[in-house]
């Protein structure tokens, strides 16, 4: 059986893989202008591999003209950019880099909770804004610590999530697709239930078109006025904008947000609402958590050039068929 062996690059890549990339490998980029369609028409049937983040991936339409595709090498845990049900059908490989951003996707979310309820960056942009004074301290905020906390999808980055709320004495509450079994956390059998029970309510679930809206406005309104939205997973899993409008009317208490629906593109209405905390989609981004996920990304790719298999596939395409997080 012969491997085609070229690698093509879709959509920016960290640096130092790309560089790699460039230096090691048989590798081309795919251009992002005009000149896309004559490049795949000329070079589409030679690519074996590609490597891509979740920014870009290979849909469907990207698949379809590249013939001798192999394997997608995914920089990043999140795939929902990559077209994987027409991966399997075809059996192309797709590897993605799970376990060595857990930690710092997790931390994210700790520290987007307790910035949101205890209004951090906005008391530091107060004391900036020179309005700090003997007259004038900043309101008060809200308590993290023992907060009822519900994880929508209760994978690797969820349970990382609920152990370290666990430590700030929160009770812990979840809802994936299927009960876990053994957890030590109360199940609920819907996103809304699970969102009524629980002051704060973090997002931990995979993207893509199961989880799509997953958080509706139904769900917003039973987390309430008093509730508080983080997430770190997808802004496809939230209807954004029904989160602008219960923001802006206080039908919840606030959100810290990592990801949107349209990144880079965030909310205007939300700017100017110190009730919210807005991050851009960052979770993952630590030296040497970027590094982390560099090295996976290279030794599945080194894996696959090897031997025709990679080392962390994602459940869809996997003989093993792991649990997806949700
Ligand atoms: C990355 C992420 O920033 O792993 C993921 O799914 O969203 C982040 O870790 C992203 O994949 C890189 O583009």
């Amino acid at each position: 059986e012969t491997v085609t062996r070229r690698i093509l690059q879709v959509g920016p890549l960290k640096p130092s893989l790309a560089a790699t990339i460039a230096d090691r490998y048989d590798a081309l980029v795919l251009p992002d202008d005009d000149t896309r369609s004559a490049f795949l028409a000329e070079h589409g049937p030679s690519i074996g591999a590609v490597v891509t983040t979740g920014r870009t991936g290979v849909p469907g339409e990207l698949m379809a003209q590249l013939p001798a595709l192999g394997a997608v090498i995914n920089f990043g845990v999140g795939y929902d950019t990559t077209d994987v049900e027409t991966a399997a059908e075809r059996g192309v490989l797709v590897s993605h880099t799970p376990d060595v951003l857990t930690d710092c996707v997790a931390d994210t979310a700790l520290g987007l909770a307790i910035d949101t309820l205890r209004h951090l960056s906005a008391a530091d942009r107060f004391v900036r804004r020179g309005d700090w004074s003997d007259a004038a301290g900043y309101p008060l905020a809200r308590k993290v610590s023992g907060k009822r906390v519900g994880i929508l999808g209760l994978g690797r980055i969820g349970r990382a999530i609920a152990t370290r709320f666990e430590a700030f004495g929160c009770p812990i509450s979840y809802h994936s697709r299927r009960e876990v079994p053994g957890s030590p956390y109360t199940y609920a059998a819907t996103p809304a239930e699970l969102a009524a029970d629980v002051d704060i309510l973090v997002l931990a679930t995979s993207g893509g078109s199961g989880t799509q809206h997953l958080v509706d406005r139904t769900v917003l309104e039973a987390l309430g006025p008093d509730g508080y939205l983080i997430n770190i997973a997808r802004g496809s899993v939230v209807d954004q904008d029904a989160l602008v409008e219960l923001l802006l009317e206080g039908g919840i208490a606030g959100a810290g947000l990592d990801v949107y629906a349209d990144e880079p593109e965030v909310p205007e209405e939300l700017m100017t609402l110190d009730t919210v905390v807005l991050l851009p989609h960052l979770a993952s981004g630590t030296v040497e958590t970027r590094a982390a996920m560099e090295q996976l990304t290279l030794d599945n790719l080194d894996r696959w050039l090897a031997d025709g298999t990679v080392l962390t596939p994602v459940p869809e395409v996997s003989p093993r068929g792991a649990a997806r997080s949700r």
